[in-house]
């Protein structure tokens, strides 16, 4: 397969959707492939009529993080750190700094750099048969892509370590107690939900959710005064925008709101 097709992308009603396109390698991750997704990012950034992204795979699995066979063997240390600061960081920083929601629809594992990248988008919704698996410990590696920040605030530490630790297939069922997913759904149904949950959002404020994104990702780290500044400053931008007083319009006419994401 060309490597142009291993990120497919289209927009339907507000919706940008990207698919990993590498089904027969479980969309397992090739440079060419970490660059077109972060292109799609931006695109999806930049486009003004997406006002929210899905993001899913192709066939029978989500993601099986770094294509593991394109190293041909052991790669170098120097290597590994290159892929990881060149190609994964930046596309982590794209998809946490894409100021709209980000939602994934989890069709089948989610594994190693898989799970980071599923883990960093803002809402996940998985097939009944779907999975996280964090598969970096079963081949002596460490968690990266982010997996590490997201999985912590997400679980706590001691179920973050377990599930890096043991590198066991995390079933949807129990994502949903853990608060790994927000929605399980069948497998025949995942499509459609998944594009149900992203027009919904895509009906809803953008910028309002866009700052949103940002002040609830700085949230855990910073004190609670910077919070309080941040959130004043947001909620300056916030005010100025169309949606602002269309909501408020809308409250004093007493019927629903009629948000253009502006
Ligand atoms: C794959 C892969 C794969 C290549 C399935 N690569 N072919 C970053 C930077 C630098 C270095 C290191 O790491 C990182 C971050 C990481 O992401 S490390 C973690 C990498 N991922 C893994 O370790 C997961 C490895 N894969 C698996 O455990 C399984 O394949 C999963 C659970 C994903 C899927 O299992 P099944 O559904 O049973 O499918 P399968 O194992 O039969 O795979 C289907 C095909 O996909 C097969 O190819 P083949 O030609 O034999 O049909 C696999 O070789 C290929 N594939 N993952 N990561």
């Amino acid at each position: 397969m060309a490597e142009e097709t291993t990120i497919l992308y289209s927009v339907a009603t507000g919706v940008a959707i990207i698919t990993l396109n590498r089904p027969a390698k479980r969309n397992a991750f090739t440079p060419t492939m970490l660059q077109a997704l972060q292109a799609a990012f931006t695109r999806a950034a930049e486009d003004e009529t997406v006002r929210a992204v899905l993001l899913t795979g192709a066939g029978k699995g989500f993601c099986a993080g770094q294509d593991l066979a394109i190293f041909d063997g052991v790669p170098s240390p120097a290597r590994v750190r290159e892929v990881v600061l060149d190609y994964y960081r930046p596309l982590i920083l794209s998809l946490v700094g894409l100021p709209k929601p980000v939602i994934a629809a989890i069709n089948g594992v989610a594994a190693g750099a898989g799970a980071s990248l599923a883990l960093a988008c803002d809402l996940r919704i998985m097939a009944h048969d779907a999975s996280i698996l964090l598969a970096f410990s079963n081949i002596g590696l460490v968690p990266d892509a982010g997996a590490s920040w997201f999985l912590t605030r997400l679980v706590g530490y001691s179920r973050a370590f377990e599930i890096a630790a043991l590198g066991e297939r995390i079933t949807a069922e129990r994502c949903l107690t853990l608060g790994l997913t927000n929605w399980i759904t069948g497998a025949d149904t995942l499509g459609e939900d998944a594009l149900a949950r992203a027009q919904q959002l895509a009906e809803r404020p953008t910028l309002a959710l866009g700052l949103t994104k940002q002040s609830l990702l700085q949230a855990t780290g910073q004190s609670l005064d910077e919070i309080l500044l941040l959130e004043a400053e947001l909620q300056a931008q916030a005010t100025a925008t169309a949606d602002h007083s269309e909501g408020i319009l809308a409250f004093t006419e007493k019927r629903a709101p009629l948000f253009t994401g502006r």
